[in-house]
């Protein structure tokens, strides 16, 4: 049972909300939510799910070199991103396929880079401040507290004005905070006292390593030995996931300095498709997770507050529409020349990239017919 005392949930698996010492300061920020806001999460959900399945199905039927599943980590996701405000920057890891497509990213765009025809990428100005993502394990976490420490420097934190004070949101996982990195951006962003929140998804593994071996205290724990008011939330419950880091992030931007949640979910899938996890994991654990979907519990508390068929229905055919347009246009995408891996290594020429251009011309000129 990976929840403690301290886990904070709203929604409880039944789909009832929950009163307790732990959740009563934060069900006011699910009580001044609206019915579409509320509808507007369910909808996130369940069409990034239909769309993280057909991702995973292209790649099974070769039309994908590898996908990196989310399924699971929605409520993490959604509840968290949707607490942020325009002006707030997002630095996710690589699986945070949910709230790139909430921040406007191309679904496209994600799957080329998978289907190896890009080295992905897209302007975090464009969308929503969502910065792009990074497979070093850990990594982001220092360019969040290097923006976050930028924003007190700009002035942009604590002036109570609510267009203009921003915050960080870095995400990253369980793994992750064995990483140095992890460390190094807590110790700087905890001496800076900067305007960001620690978003930990723990969904239990790191590849084949699992949680209990990387860490012998709860994560969130972590953060509170750098002096970083921390908590840890159940993750698979989009109510307490959007309102502890609303809660956080009107803390930081404040100028209350960081914060660190650490969101209890857990990965369904594999690690990626190139990975098999029967070969290291136990199917009671999943059985367990699966009796905590974060989907079949917010479905459950919608409909118990009236929402219609027709709404379930209606998102259903939203996910289904995504899922047939991602599959028409990757097949449709044209293969990018050889060459044009060499054109965004440097912003200016650059020598060393046109000999190695060269090279790669020379090299499949040679297997031409008279070579
Ligand atoms: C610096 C670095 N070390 C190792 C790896 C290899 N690697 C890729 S994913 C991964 C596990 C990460 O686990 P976690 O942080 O829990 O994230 P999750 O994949 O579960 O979302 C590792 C070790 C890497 N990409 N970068
Ligand atoms: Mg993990």
């Amino acid at each position: 049972m990976p929840y403690t005392a301290a886990t904070v949930q709203l929604l409880s698996p039944e789909g009832t909300l929950v009163h307790s010492d732990a959740s009563e300061q934060y069900l006011p920020y699910v009580e001044k939510l609206s019915d579409d806001a509320l509808h507007e999460f369910h909808r996130h959900m369940v069409v990034m799910r239909r769309f993280d399945i057909e991702s995973a199905n292209l790649q099974r039927q070769g039309q994908l070199a590898l996908w990196v599943p989310s399924h699971g980590q929605e409520a993490a996701q959604v509840g968290s991103a949707s607490a942020a405000k325009p002006q707030d920057h997002l630095f996710p890891s690589y699986r945070e396929h949910v709230i790139a497509l909430m921040s406007g990213v191309d679904p496209i765009t994600i799957l080329s880079m998978f289907r190896g025809l890009s080295h992905g990428g897209w302007d975090p100005q464009d969308h929503d401040n969502f910065h792009l993502y990074t497979l070093v394990i850990g990594s982001q976490t220092l360019h969040a507290t290097g923006y976050a420490m930028g924003l007190n420097l700009d002035g942009r934190v604590g002036t109570g004005d609510p267009d203009k004070d921003t915050a960080v949101i870095a995400y990253f996982g369980d793994g992750a905070t064995s990483q140095g990195d992890v460390s190094e951006a807590m110790v700087f962003a905890a001496s800076y006292q900067t305007p960001q929140v620690f978003f930990l998804q723990n969904n239990h593994w790191a590849i084949s390593v699992p949680v209990s071996r990387q860490s012998r205290t709860p994560l969130y724990l972590r953060g509170e030995g750098f002096g970083i008011p921390s908590v840890q939330i159940d993750g698979n419950d989009v109510l307490a996931s959007f309102a502890v880091t609303e809660a956080n992030l009107d803390a930081a931007r404040a100028g209350q300095g960081p914060r660190f949640i650490e969101a209890l979910t857990y990965r369904m899938g594999a690690h990626t498709t190139s990975d098999d996890p029967s070969k290291y994991r136990d199917n009671s654990e999943l059985e367990f997770w699966a009796q905590r979907d974060p989907i079949t519990r917010f479905e459950t508390f919608l409909r118990a507050r009236g929402a219609s068929q027709s709404f379930f229905d209606e998102i259903a055919t939203e996910g289904d529409d995504l899922a047939a347009d991602i599959r028409k246009r990757i097949t449709e995408l044209p293969v990018p020349a050889s060459s044009t891996l060499f054109d965004h290594v440097y912003s200016d020429p650059h020598p060393v990239m046109d000999a190695q251009r060269q090279a790669l011309a020379d090299f499949e000129a040679s297997f031409e017919e008279g070579h």
